[in-house]
């Protein structure tokens, strides 16, 4: 059975149980039978590979670490190693299955009614159902507490919604969206809805002219007089903090994820510098060369170690937002100085799409700002450790 990295001083391998490494090494399989030989052509395309939800869903990563309604219930940790093989992949297919399980199944699970539950949870998990999640705005994206969308309550206890949502994964290919809205004055009135696709009033626009996270789709939501039945609202939903929780448990898995995108970059650029010879000698023999990769495995190696941690915290229920934003933040400034090494250390051959360099150096930059910025995770920390709030206001 392949290792987690094809070097693994640490033994991290190790710290996986036998149910975890299985899940690890099926997905593995899959990304390099299914994934890697189509991705550089979905990416020139620019489309999503949707052929792959029916295995993505038999493996069980559509909702993953959710128990119940048809999911996988496997560990956080499971999940987490099974998103850096998909992000090994593609920075896209993993998205894919966060939007899908940490934030559209487990608002639905976690503050939806059982109605809501019985009707959306096992055909997402089965693939027969998309989701989006629609939080960002197109004039709030760091302060999502200052959104302008807006449901408000009639008489009959109906809902009509109006505003509209930007940069939304899986929104050209939802059926349905989770969208937060304020419900009267401040973030504290901030609930969730599950607006249906083809519920008159909302419309779904493709973002285009995107050169990062191309094999993804993303969208802009309208919601112009949208009226919703009662029961669309997610009950159990209050307030921002309930849209935060649901980063939070997509924060933690795409912090293992953009590992994957790192092992990629530097298993690349490693074999490439043993290949590639200049003054008669690999490239890979350069003092030079040899200490770019010592930073790229250190980095990848301090990462997995903090995630499987963090997981393992989750799993104890003693995970706080705070490692959350830790373990998101330097996990992928990882992935992202690895994506930039790899490249020079591939010379000319590394800005074209022949090897996986390039097409992961501009989708990290997507996951650099997504699921909060670098520097807003900074200033989560940063707030931790003064306890003074650097956010303005
Ligand atoms: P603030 O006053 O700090 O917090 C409001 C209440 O929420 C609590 N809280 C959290 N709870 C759970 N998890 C967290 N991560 C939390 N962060 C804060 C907080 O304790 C408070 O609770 P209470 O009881 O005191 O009311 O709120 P703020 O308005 O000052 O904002 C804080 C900030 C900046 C940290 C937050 O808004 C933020 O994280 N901004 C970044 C926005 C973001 O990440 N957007 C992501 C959109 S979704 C996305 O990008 C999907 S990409 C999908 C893909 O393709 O993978
Ligand atoms: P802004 O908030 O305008 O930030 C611009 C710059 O200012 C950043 O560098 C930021 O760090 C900095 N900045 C902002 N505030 C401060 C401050 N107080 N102090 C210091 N610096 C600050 N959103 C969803 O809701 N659902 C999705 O499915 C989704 N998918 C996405 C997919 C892609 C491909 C991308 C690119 C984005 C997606 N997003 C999604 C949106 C994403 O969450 C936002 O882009 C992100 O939260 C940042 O918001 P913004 O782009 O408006 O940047």
């Amino acid at each position: 059975m392949s290792r987690v990295l094809s070097l693994d001083l640490f033994d991290i391998e190790s710290h996986l149980t036998e149910e975890e490494r299985m899940a690890r090494a099926a997905v593995a399989r899959f990304v390099d039978a299914d994934v890697l030989p189509v991705i550089t052509e979905h990416f020139r395309a620019g489309t999503f590979p949707d052929k792959l939800i029916p295995t993505l869903a038999d493996l069980g990563m559509l909702g993953a670490n959710l128990q119940g309604y048809g999911c996988a219930g496997m560990s956080h940790t499971g999940y987490g190693i099974c998103l850096l093989e998909l992000e090994r992949g593609d920075s896209g297919i993993r998205s894919f299955a966060s939007v899908q399980g940490s934030l559209v199944m487990y608002p639905i699970l976690t503050f939806g009614s059982e109605a809501q539950k019985d009707r959306w949870l096992p055909q997402m998990a089965a693939g027969k159902a998309i989701g989006c999640f629609g939080l960002t705005e197109p004039d709030y994206g760091s302060d999502p507490g200052g959104m302008l969308t807006r449901a408000v309550q009639q008489k009959d206890g109906s809902w009509v919604l109006n505003g509209s949502k930007r940069w939304i994964t899986n929104g050209t290919i939802c059926n349905v969206a989770v969208v937060w809205a304020k419900t009267g004055e401040g973030a504290d009135s901030i609930r969730g809805f599950l607006v249906e696709r083809g519920t008159p009033g909302f419309e779904v626009k493709e973002v285009t002219g995107k050169w990062s996270l191309r094999a993804s789709y993303t969208a802009e939501l309208y919601f112009d007089d949208v009226k919703l039945p009662a029961d669309a609202i997610l009950p159990k939903s209050t307030g921002l903090k309930s849209a935060l929780m649901c980063l939070n448990n997509a924060r933690a898995g795409i912090a293992f994820g953009a590992l994957g995108s790192a092992m990629a970059t530097f298993e690349c650029a490693r074999r490439y510098s043993m290949e590639r010879k200049q003054f008669g000698r690999p490239i890979g023999s350069f003092q030079l060369v040899q200490e770019k990769l010592v930073e790229m495995y250190t980095g990848i190696q301090a990462g997995l170690l903090m995630s499987l941690h963090l997981m393992r915290l989750k799993e104890a229920g003693k995970a706080t937002h705070a490692h959350v934003s830790m373990c998101k933040r330097h996990n992928v400034a990882v992935a992202r100085k690895c994506a930039i090494t790899a490249r020079e250390l591939l010379g000319a051959n590394g800005i074209c799409d022949d090897y996986p360099i390039v097409r992961h150096l501009l989708n990290i930059e997507s996951v650099y700002t997504y699921e909060g910025t670098h520097d807003i995770h900074t200033l989560i920390l940063g707030r931790e450790l003064t306890g003074q709030n650097a956010f303005g206001g």
